[in-house]
């Protein structure tokens, strides 16, 4: 490594490029730079490869896309080796995927682990970024890649006393290695997102008792989770290319079939018998089972209204059934995938503690107080979700063109030209960031969709001389006036949800998500076919 010299004591390293995140597309666009010839390293915090898949170690943590979809497309020979053993793989599986993966492509020799990147400056001057780490040092790149993950920096909520409470106190998305121990113990459960829905029936296999918290009532469906046969794992690897071709084509860029027909358009029968199979078959395509679940709210209603009903069949206590109702619109709030979480409230050792009936007071020492109510605890979990989708970045102290400050910028909600590039900021890129269909299509075919374009777009700069990149304040404006007009044609914006900013108090309410991947990738391909559109270029002879 180049120790170009030395500043205030300590030494600067350079790079043509940082990564910032070993996840999925962190670890892909070491690949791709390899293979531009660039000088790259990747910064993590964690100590080891994974992303969301190696926080995320709470029992019960699987990925609602199937495990054949959720997996990279770009190395057909590990599509071919890796044998995937159930059908929704659950998050050893992943992460002994992701390090297989970096291992055959020989990545560990180019990530720094244990190390964040607390800031990152634009020189302008030189055109250059300057990343400060937690480890000292910095590190001097032409290009920075922030492949931070829209759902890598957790929200803990301010409760009343937390820090003083002498039991385990740990978040679903910060689950210690070691696990903790909950056998004959009394566990609350915060929380009924996916995080919450799939941890609470595995631990309560376990402790002796417990509390799940409810604040909103969640949508769930089954998963139908299962072992692969042998004969599942050949066809599904010899059907990869088509498989894959369909994936692109729907808006989720997962490979289910998308009703063609208006819920309405059908009659109570006939709507019944289809949303019966979905519920049977499991999983994110029981939201697929018509055209228009995200667009009309009526058409909506009638998939909750079946969904409510099943949870009155699970559940046997009709007071708990009844609690466990959601009233607000299915799938606008990431539907949840479960396996057992109605069922398990017919446990003994489960209550379920509805918070708008009993709200939760404080922590105490000992446990919680509940509508003036103590719950003596042991153990209490966090599944309360993440700050998503910007709060990754916004951890970094991230300073653009004449030392703006990007939270500064982000001030009344995320600003990007294509998820990807941000005026003010050249030389940037965002991988799945606010603007791009984070959250909502599969991350793994978003991730290499990014990457593959940040990879062409920096081989295009060398080619033409072109020094400087940075997206145009006018391109940005339209750009998020059409995330936000294209998530108007849907009824996502009604929810109370992360894509929204809504589940952090203070967040600027601003839909940041693009709801439609083929629509988005087909963009982000004109653009790069016509010379990059929306960005201002400057050119290493007309750099000052
Ligand atoms: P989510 O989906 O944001 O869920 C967080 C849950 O925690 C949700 O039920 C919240 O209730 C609840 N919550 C948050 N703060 C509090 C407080 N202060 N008190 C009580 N309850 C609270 O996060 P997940 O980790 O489950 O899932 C995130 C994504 O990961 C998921 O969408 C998938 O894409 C994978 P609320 O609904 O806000 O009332």
């Amino acid at each position: 490594m180049v120790v170009q010299g030395k500043q205030g004591g300590e030494a600067t390293e350079a790079f043509d490029v940082v990564v910032v995140g070993a996840g999925f597309a962190g670890l892909y666009m070491l690949c791709r730079l390899r293979k531009l010839g660039l000088k790259a390293v990747v910064i993590e915090a964690g100590d080891g490869v994974g992303g969301t898949w190696y926080w995320n170690r709470y029992p019960g943590a699987r990925c609602d896309v199937p495990s054949f979809e959720y997996s990279y497309s770009f190395d057909p020979e590990i599509e071919q080796e890796w044998n995937w053993t159930e059908r929704y793989a659950a998050q050893p599986e992943i992460l002994a995927y992701i390090e297989h993966v970096a291992e055959r492509h020989d990545l560990l020799r180019d990530i720094r682990f244990s190390t964040r990147v607390t800031a990152a400056a634009y020189d302008e001057p030189t055109g250059r970024w300057m990343v400060e780490t937690s480890m000292g040092g910095r590190l001097d790149c032409r290009h920075l890649v922030l492949a931070v993950g829209p759902l890598s920096s957790p929200a803990i909520p301010k409760i009343e006393g937390l820090n003083e409470f002498a039991g385990d106190v740990v978040h679903t998305g910060r689950w210690p290695k070691e696990g903790i121990d909950v056998r004959g113990r009394r566990v609350a459960v915060i929380g009924t997102g996916s995080s919450g829905i799939q941890v609470a029936p595995e631990l309560a296999k376990q402790a002796g008792r417990l509390y799940l918290l409810q604040r909103t009532p969640a949508y769930s469906v089954p998963s139908r989770n299962r072992p692969l046969t042998e004969a599942e794992v050949a066809d599904l690897k010899a059907r990869y290319p088509a498989i894959r071709a369909r994936a692109q084509a729907n808006r989720s860029a997962i490979s289910f079939e998308v009703g063609e027909q208006g819920a309405l358009e059908v009659d109570e029968a006939t709507r019944r018998a289809i949303y019966e199979q979905r519920w049977r078959d499991g999983g994110l395509a029981f939201a697929g089972a018509f055209s228009d679940i995200f667009e009309d709210v009526e058409a909506n209603g009638t998939a909750g209204a079946f969904v409510r009903e099943k949870i009155l069949e699970t559940v046997r206590d009709p007071e708990t059934g009844r609690k466990l109702l959601p009233d607000t619109l299915i799938g606008c709030k990431r539907l949840c995938v479960d396996n057992g979480y109605f069922e398990m409230f017919n446990r003994d050792n489960v209550e379920l503690v509805d918070l708008r009936e009993r709200p939760l007071e404080r922590v105490t020492t000992n446990g919680l107080v509940v509508g003036g109510e103590d719950i003596p605890l042991d153990a209490i979990v966090l599944a309360t979700g993440f700050d998503a989708i910007t709060g990754a970045h916004l951890r970094i102290d991230i300073r653009g063109r004449g030392g703006q400050n990007l939270k500064d910028k982000w001030r009344d909600g995320p600003k990007t030209y294509l998820g990807i590039g941000i005026a003010g900021f050249p030389n940037m890129f965002l991988v799945s960031g606010p603007g791009s269909p984070a959250g909502l299509a599969n991350m793994v075919t978003l991730g290499e969709q990014n990457v593959d374009w940040i990879a062409h777009c920096m081989a295009t700069l060398d080619t033409r001389g072109i020094r400087e990149i940075e997206a145009e304040p006018q391109a940005e404006d339209e750009w998020v006036a059409h995330v936000n007009a294209v998530a108007d044609t849907s009824i996502y914006p009604l929810a109370n949800s992360w894509y929204i900013g809504a589940n952090v108090p203070g967040k600027p309410r601003v839909f940041m998500p693009y709801l439609d991947y083929p629509a988005y990738k087909a963009r982000c391909q004109q653009v790069a076919d016509s010379g990059f559109p929306g960005f201002r270029l400057v050119a290493d002879h007309q750099a000052a």
